[in-house]
C-alpha cells in the first residue's frame, strides 16, 4: 500500500519540491491549502493532476482536526508559515498565530487522531539569530532577532515537547536558507537576480537593497526537501541542522549576479536604509556534520549532495526573465 503524506504549505517553494519528491517515491500526496480569492497554485501547476488539495487553515483548529481525520496520513510535513522575516515586525501577533500556535494546533490534531503519524516541523536557522557560536549546530543556543525567529523557537520547542510528552515521532529540521527559481521575489536571492535582469533589459536603472554585509549559508531547496523526507524515515525521531557549511555575503551575491550579466554592480546598486531590519541576523553558517555518539546518520548524509557555490546559487535563484537575460 502506498504511503500517504500530507503537506501544509504545498503552494510554497519547499512544498512544491517536496510534493514532487514524494510523488517520485510513490506516495499519495495530499496538500493543505487555505482559501484565496484567486488561484495561487502556480508552483504546483505541473503536478496538479497527481496531488489532492484539501482546504484548511493554520488559524482554524477544527479545520485541521477534520483534515487529519479525513486524510489519515502516515506522514505530515508542516511547512505552512508566514515565512518573510521583515513582515513579522509589521504583523508580530499574526506571525505568532501562524508560526507558533498554528504548529501547536497541527501537533494536537495529529496526536488526537493517530499518534503513530510521523510529523516534520520546518524549523529555521533564523532561530540562531545573534549567533552564540560559529558554526551553528543542533546544540547551539537560540537567540532569535525577529518576531519570525521568536515564533519559530516556540514552534521548535513545542515539537520537542509533543515528542517527549506524547511519544510522537515529531522532528524539526533546522534548515538554513535555501533558494530556487521558485523562491518568492521578495527574498534577497530572487530580488537580486530579477533586479539584474531588469537593469540589463533597460526596465530599471537601479537595484535598491538593504544590508549588503549580512552573510547567509545558502543551499538549494530541491536538495533540502530530501533531507526533510529522510528525517521521517529514521528509526528514532531527532532534530537536524541542514546547511552547506559555506557562507557568503549579500555583497558577494550582488557582485556575482551583476557580473554574469556583464555589469558592474557598483553602478546600479543603491542601499536604502529603509530596507535595513530593526535587528539583523548578521552571520549564519551551519555545521551539518554533527554525529550524536555515532548513533545517528550524519546530517550531511541526509543532505547527500555537493556543496553549492555562490555562482550555483545565483543560477538556482534565476528564472523566467532572470534566466533569459543571465543566459543560465
Ligand atoms: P513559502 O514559499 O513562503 O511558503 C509558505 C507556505 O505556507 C505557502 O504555501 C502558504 O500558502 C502557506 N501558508 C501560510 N500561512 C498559512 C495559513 N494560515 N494556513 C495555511 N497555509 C498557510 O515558504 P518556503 O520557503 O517554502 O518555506 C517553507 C517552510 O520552511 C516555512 O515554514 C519557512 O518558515 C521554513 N523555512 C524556510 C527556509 C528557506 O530558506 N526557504 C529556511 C528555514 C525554514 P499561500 O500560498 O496561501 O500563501
Ligand atoms: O532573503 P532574506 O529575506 O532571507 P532571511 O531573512 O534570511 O530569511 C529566510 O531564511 C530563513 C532561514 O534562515 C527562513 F527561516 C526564512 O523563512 C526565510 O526563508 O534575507 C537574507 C539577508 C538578510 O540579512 C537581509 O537583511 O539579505 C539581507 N538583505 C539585504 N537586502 C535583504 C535585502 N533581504 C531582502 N529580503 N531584501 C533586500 O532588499
Amino acid at each position: 500500500m502506498a504511503k500517504r503524506a500530507l503537506i501544509t504549505g504545498i503552494t510554497g517553494q519547499d512544498g512544491s519540491y517536496l510534493a514532487e519528491l514524494l510523488l517520485q517515491q510513490g506516495y499519495e500526496v495530499v496538500g493543505m491549502i487555505r482559501r484565496s480569492s484567486a488561484p495561487n497554485t502556480s508552483r504546483i501547476e505541473h503536478i496538479l493532476d497527481r496531488v489532492t488539495l484539501k482546504p484548511a487553515d493554520l488559524l482554524d483548529q477544527l479545520s485541521l482536526l477534520r483534515l487529519i481525520e479525513d486524510v489519515r496520513p502516515h506522514e505530515v510535513y508542516n511547512l505552512a508559515a508566514m515565512s518573510f522575516v521583515p513582515a513579522s515586525w509589521d504583523q508580530p501577533m499574526l506571525t505568532g498565530e501562524f508560526n507558533s500556535q498554528g504548529v501547536t494546533r497541527m501537533l494536537d490534531a495529529v496526536r488526537r487522531v493517530d499518534s503513530s503519524i510521523r510529523f516534520y516541523q520546518a524549523s529555521s536557522s533564523e532561530m540562531f539569530g545573534k549567533v552564540r557560536e560559529v558554526p551553528q549546530t543542533e546544540l547551539t543556543p537560540f537567540y532569535p532577532r525577529s518576531p519570525y525567529g521568536v515564533s519559530k523557537v516556540f514552534a521548535h520547542y513545542i515539537t520537542v515537547n509533543y515528542r517527549e510528552s506524547y511519544n510522537l515521532f515529531a522532528v524539526s529540521g533546522i534548515l538554513f536558507n535555501h533558494e530556487s527559481p521558485r523562491r518568492g521575489l521578495e527574498f534577497v536571492t530572487r530580488k537580486v537576480t530579477d533586479g539584474v535582469a531588469r537593469v540589463k533589459l533597460g526596465l530599471a536603472d537601479r537595484l535598491t537593497i538593504g544590508n549588503l554585509d549580512a552573510h547567509r549559508d545558502w543551499g538549494f531547496a530541491g536538495d533540502y526537501v530530501r533531507a526533510m523526507w529522510l528525517m521521517l524515515q529514521q528509526s528514532e525521531p531527532d532534530d537536524y541542522v541542514i546547511a552547506t557549511g559555506v557562507s557568503h555575503s549579500v555583497r558577494e551575491l550582488v557582485e556575482i549576479a551583476f557580473s554574469r550579466a556583464g555589469l558592474d554592480w557598483e553602478k546600479y546598486v543603491h542601499v536604502d536604509p529603509a530596507l535595513l531590519r530593526p535587528a539583523e541576523v548578521d552571520h549564519l553558517l551551519g555545521d551539518a556534520r554533527r554525529v550524536d555518539g555515532g548513533r545517528r546518520p550524519q546530517a550531511s548524509q541526509l543532505l547527500g549532495r555537493r556543496e553549492p557555490r555562490i555562482d550555483g546559487l545565483t543560477r538556482a535563484a534565476c528564472c523566467r526573465l532572470d534566466v533569459s537575460v543571465l543566459r543560465i
